[in-house]
């Protein structure tokens, strides 16, 4: 999954996306990269950013999405909380829902049930806002476990189907660096939901307190996420984790794949 951010705060992409134009073309450059789906986000969710509008959303990622789903066939996300952006979204044809808010908010699960759209749902302690101020959990695999069983129930009692859901542990929001690192580690015990599991680290401050090169640092974080089970990794620099993703896929798969 690449990220598409047409946010003029986002801090990965510093605002260098808001322009159509250039949306277009950086998802252009994913598609020739491999991507397989393009996320499009107009909220940044990073440790204290202002709230935006439902208008002001629908008018950063709507034309976006309009234009991407005019040129190429790639699967499209919308990385949105809103119920309005999701259903504006979906009018506009994208195939999957990502909400870091786990459609917790209101509207949202009638929204996605309505759509029919596959959703992913992420972990997420406290909000955006404040998130970081001091994250804690007496058991951290058991309470996302707790959150994950309550937010799949929710979801299949709002008729979603459960086999449209994806699960995210949400790495960054609401967690300390042992925190997130942790969870890599330990994704194999969320297979057991028998969902796909979706890993975000990408450039994330946790990466970077580790390597000062947070591109590198994000492609190994991703192989290791990967090789625990996650099923989708979500990344800015999508032709660097393509590549990384072949070499440790011909291992997967005892053969070579790139002749
Ligand atoms: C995530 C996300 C993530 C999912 C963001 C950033 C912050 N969606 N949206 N998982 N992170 N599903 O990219 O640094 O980890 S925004």
């Amino acid at each position: 999954m690449g990220i598409l951010n047409v946010t003029p705060d986002s801090f990965s992409d510093g605002g260098k996306f808001i322009d159509l134009n250039k949306a277009v073309s950086h998802a252009r450059q994913m598609v020739d990269g491999g991507v397989d789906i393009i996320d499009i986000g107009g909220e940044s969710t990073r440790p204290g950013a202002a709230r935006v509008s439902v208008d002001a959303e629908c008018d950063r990622v709507i034309p976006v999405i309009e234009a991407i789903r005019t040129e190429t066939e790639v699967a499209l996300s919308c990385d949105t909380s809103k119920s309005e952006v999701m259903q504006a979204a979906a009018t506009a044809g994208i195939d999957l829902i990502n909400d870091v808010y786990a459609l917790r908010a209101e509207g949202a699960t009638h929204v996605a049930s309505t759509s029919g759209l596959p959703v992913c749902l992420m972990h997420m302690q406290g909000e955006p806002r404040t998130m970081q101020g001091n994250p804690a959990y007496e058991n951290l695999t058991g309470e996302i476990r707790s959150f994950f069983k309550e937010r799949i129930a929710a979801c299949v009692a709002a008729g979603i189907e459960r086999d449209k859901l994806i699960l995210d542990i949400g790495f960054g929001f609401g967690k300390t660096p042992a925190h997130n690192l942790t969870l890599v580690n330990r994704l194999r015990s969320f297979l057991d939901f028998n969902l796909p599991l979706l890993v975000g680290l990408s450039r994330k401050s946790t990466i970077g307190q580790i390597v000062d090169d947070r591109l590198t640092g994000s492609l190994a974080g991703g192989l290791a996420a990967l090789e625990r089970g996650a099923r989708i990794i979500r990344v800015h620099d999508v032709a660097e984790t393509v590549a990384a993703v072949r070499v440790w896929r011909s291992i997967q798969a005892e053969r070579v794949i790139y002749e």
